[in-house]
């Protein structure tokens, strides 16, 4: 019976005086770096409405549509462990956005969402259906996950690279029978601390997520484009890099080019051209916004800061760096690490870290650096660390450091990030069983009683000339089937694998005009690879990559990061061949945590790799970088019944194909909510052709960035 806490966010606005009110133009709605604690313990549930609406603003300095929820761009949530977590989601953006009509539908990105909030995971069409525009719907589950620092963000189309997302910080539950206060009294944690951060990380651009991911759609192949499809496109870099909602596009001149700052970071207002599409009429299409400014995080002279970083970019891999001070890391993706002391920390998108900092240096302004990484010619991220007591305006006297001399984390140093032994030995202490919530004593990997071997691979479809991400040569659409495929399951378990095609049925010869191309078996809608009934396709193929795991297995999962054109990838005489290249990933499974035992560069050979697994203190995470040309080794205990996706999280990959589904123990998932957002009459799934028909009748001319349709 707890007591219900209603905390529109319009009353922090009003509180902190930090939100925006009524969008204007120019505004820059800007993520105030704020944690608000909030009042709840077991048994309490804490309830946010999140309206979210379409508005302008410049978080770059350049104006342009963004998505606000509640008023505000990216805001925080917070709870404490053991509570529940009602949030109410309006959509309210205008039916005419790109890509509005396939709704919204939210992801709490970490947490594990067991039991009946198995429906509530996000991922749409396998969970619930989408929330349609003009519909609200709530999502309500109590959150039982380690303390820490997650994310929550969109994950039906593109509109969390437009600012619908934000962080999602759970706090050490309420001591019990402890007298209400604010902020409520929680078991002690691990570290102490005198003040906290929230460093919120995004990669922005200047044209609207989806009007960029739909043209990945066009026929890669030149020979493929007609008349009425328009060609390839990608996504291209960022415009910027947003710390906490700020970033510097346009504001080059806070980097002198000459004297103290001979390289000046890459922002190149003079180069930018407005989007191509976009109406020259639509007045927000303008260059420079002199009020934007940077984000600042102040400190207090010898005081210990704990920030939490969260990089949630749409594809910048980042390095994070801190002038003049070593930070600690604590905890990665939640989980409470062994301490590590370092200047920078390698971050990839949709993971977390938690580090200490201690203010020990001379009262002063200094820079936090956030450097691109594997993608050259992306800008870099800039805030300052303030001193209290020093002018925050001011930059620091030194030059801002130079992304270019900044490198990324190697092997080695990655391998530095591993479990607290706290978690390692069963404890009484109330502060370590807050960590320990998968239903284990210690967080010791198991031994495991089964492997997936899955290889990621680029291929090229030669059905329509369309450039896909696909694991172990199946690339699969975001968005099957137009229902829940998880309530469909819960009554029917055996259904997917009663359809499910032999994938060497789908292999074509790859000289037809069909190989790979949604091979439907008659009376579904869908293609089902079914991992384990056959071998792997031997071209590539289209459809839902399902592995079913039984409850209480523990699953190792080996992924190898191919060559684009392994595995008959690219059918193209002559061309084909050298289409050779590979990228990093970053991993993320849903509904778990998983260890990472291991990485390496080659494909995962257990005979030279298998004894140098790390099965004592491995890393514990949800997001986990797989190199490129490398293989990592994961393991995690299947016992979490629903449906969990496997994807990258750059979202341009998993929009292109880059996923799996985990079919686990659904015969013991829970009953669906009674109330279930409506599904619509029909899907229209992102592997449809994208022709210039196809995309007048689904935006009209609705001016929203469109590529030029003639
Ligand atoms: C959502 O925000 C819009 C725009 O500010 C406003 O018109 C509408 O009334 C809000 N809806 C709710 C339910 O608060
Ligand atoms: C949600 O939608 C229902 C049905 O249209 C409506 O009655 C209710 O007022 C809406 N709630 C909010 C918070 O907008
Ligand atoms: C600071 O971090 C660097 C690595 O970035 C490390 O080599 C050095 O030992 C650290 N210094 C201290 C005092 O821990
Ligand atoms: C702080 O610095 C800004 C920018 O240099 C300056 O405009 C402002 O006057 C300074 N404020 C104080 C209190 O010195
Ligand atoms: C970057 O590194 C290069 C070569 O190591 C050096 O010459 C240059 O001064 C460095 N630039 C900065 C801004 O540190
Ligand atoms: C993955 O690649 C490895 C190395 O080439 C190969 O041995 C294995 O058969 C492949 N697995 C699948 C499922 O394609
Ligand atoms: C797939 O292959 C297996 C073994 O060859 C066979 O038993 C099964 O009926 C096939 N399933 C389908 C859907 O073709
Ligand atoms: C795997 O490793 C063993 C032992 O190092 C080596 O003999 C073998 O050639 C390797 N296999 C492949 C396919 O690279
Ligand atoms: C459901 O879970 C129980 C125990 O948790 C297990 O014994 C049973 O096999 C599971 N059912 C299925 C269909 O996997
Ligand atoms: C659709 C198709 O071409 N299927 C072929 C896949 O490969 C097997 C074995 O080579 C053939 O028997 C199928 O006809
Ligand atoms: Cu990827």
């Amino acid at each position: 019976m707890g007591r219900s806490v209603l905390l529109p966010l319009s009353v922090f606005c009003a509180l902190l005086a930090i939100c925006v009110g009524q969008p204007r133009e120019p505004s820059s709605p800007l993520t105030p770096d704020r944690v608000f604690p909030i009042s709840g313990s077991n048994g309490f549930t804490v309830s946010y409405t999140l309206n979210i609406t379409l508005a302008y603003g410049a978080p770059s300095c350049f104006a342009r549509p963004v998505v606000l929820t509640s008023g505000v761009f990216g805001p925080s949530l917070a709870v404490n462990q053991g509570d529940t977590l009602r949030v109410t989601l309006i959509n309210n953006l205008p039916a005419t956005f790109p890509s509005v009509t396939d709704g919204i539908s939210l992801h709490y990105h970490g947490l594990r969402m067991s039991g009946p909030a198995a429906y509530f995971d996000g991922a749409t069409y396998v969970t619930l259906c989408p929330v349609a525009p003009g519909k609200n719907y709530t999502y309500e589950f109590q959150v039982n996950d380690p303390p820490g620092t997650y994310l929550w963000h969109d994950h039906s189309a593109g509109f969390k690279g437009d600012g619908l997302q934000g962080a999602l910080i759970v706090y050490p539950p309420r001591l019990p029978g402890a007298p209400p206060a604010f902020p409520p009294l929680t078991v002690q944690d691990l570290w102490t601390y005198d003040g906290e951060h929230t460093l919120f990380l995004e990669d922005w651009y200047h044209a609207s997520t989806n009007s960029l991911l739909f043209q990945l759609n066009m026929p890669f192949d030149a020979a493929r484009v007609t008349n009425d499809m328009g060609a390839w496109s990608w996504i291209g870099m960022p415009q910027a890099i947003l710390i906490n909602g700020r970033g510097f596009y346009g504001d080059c001149q806070l980097f002198p080019g000459s004297g103290a700052n001979p390289v000046p970071p890459t922002c190149t207002p003079t180069t930018f051209t407005v989007p191509p599409g976009r109406s020259p009429a639509q007045p927000w299409a303008s260059n420079n916004n002199p009020g934007c400014t940077h984000s600042q995080f102040t400190v207090e002279s010898g005081k210990t800061f704990r920030l939490r970083l969260v990089n949630a970019a749409t594809l910048v891999f980042m390095t994070v760096c801190f002038e003049r001070h070593n930070v600690t890391l604590i905890a990665a993706d939640a989980i409470p690490t062994v301490p590590v002391s370092t200047r920078c920390l390698d971050i990839n998108s949709g993971q977390r870290l938690d580090v200490l900092l201690t203010a020990d240096q001379p009262p002063a302004n200094y820079w936090i650096t956030v450097a691109p990484q594997y993608r050259t010619g992306a800008p870099s991220g800039y805030a300052v660390l303030n001193y209290k007591g020093v002018n925050a305006s001011t930059f620091p006297l030194s030059p801002a450091p130079q992304p270019i001399n900044i490198t990324s984390w190697g092997l080695a140093e990655d391998s530095l990030v591993r479990l607290s032994p706290q978690l390692l030995t069963p404890s009484s202490n109330p502060a370590v069983n807050m960590y320990l919530t998968d239903g284990e004593a210690t967080l010791t990997p198991p031994a495991p009683t089964k492997v997936v071997l899955v290889n990621l691979s680029q291929p090229l479809l030669e059905a329509n000339g369309q450039l896909r991400w696909a694991i172990n040569n199946v690339a699969m659409a975001r968005n099957p089937p137009c229902t829940s495929l998880l309530a469909k399951l819960q009554r029917d378990p055996k259904r997917l694998k009663r359809i499910a095609v032999n994938a060497s049925a789908a292999n074509g010869t790859g000289a037809g005009p069909f190989v790979g191309f949604n091979y439907v078996r008659a009376g579904d809608a869908m293609t089902v690879y079914y991992d384990g009934i056959s071998p792997a396709p031997r071209y590539p193929s289209v459809g839902l990559h399902i592995v079913e795991n039984a409850g209480g297995e523990v699953v190792d999962l080996v992924v190898n990061n191919m060559a684009a054109n392994s595995f008959n990838g690219d059918y193209r005489p002559g061309v084909g061949s050298t289409r050779t290249a590979v990228e990093q990933h970053p991993m993320h499974l849903h509904g778990h945590r998983f260890w990472v035992l291991g990485r390496g560069s080659g494909t995962f050979n257990a005979s030279a790799h298998a004894a140098g697994l790390n099965t004592v203190n491995p890393s514990y995470r949800d997001t986990v970088t797989v190199t490129s040309n490398g293989w990592v080794y994961l393991r995690f205990r299947a016992n979490n019944p629903g449906i969990w996706p496997f994807h990258c999280h750059l979202l341009p990959h998993v929009f292109m194909g880059q996923q799996l589904y985990f079919v686990e123990d659904v015969a013991n998932a829970s009953r669906p909510p009674s109330t279930m957002p409506q599904c619509p009459a029909s899907c229209q799934y992102n592997f449809s052709p994208y022709n210039k028909p196809f995309l007048r009748a689904k935006w009209g001319m609705s001016g929203w960035e469109l590529p030029p349709l003639n």
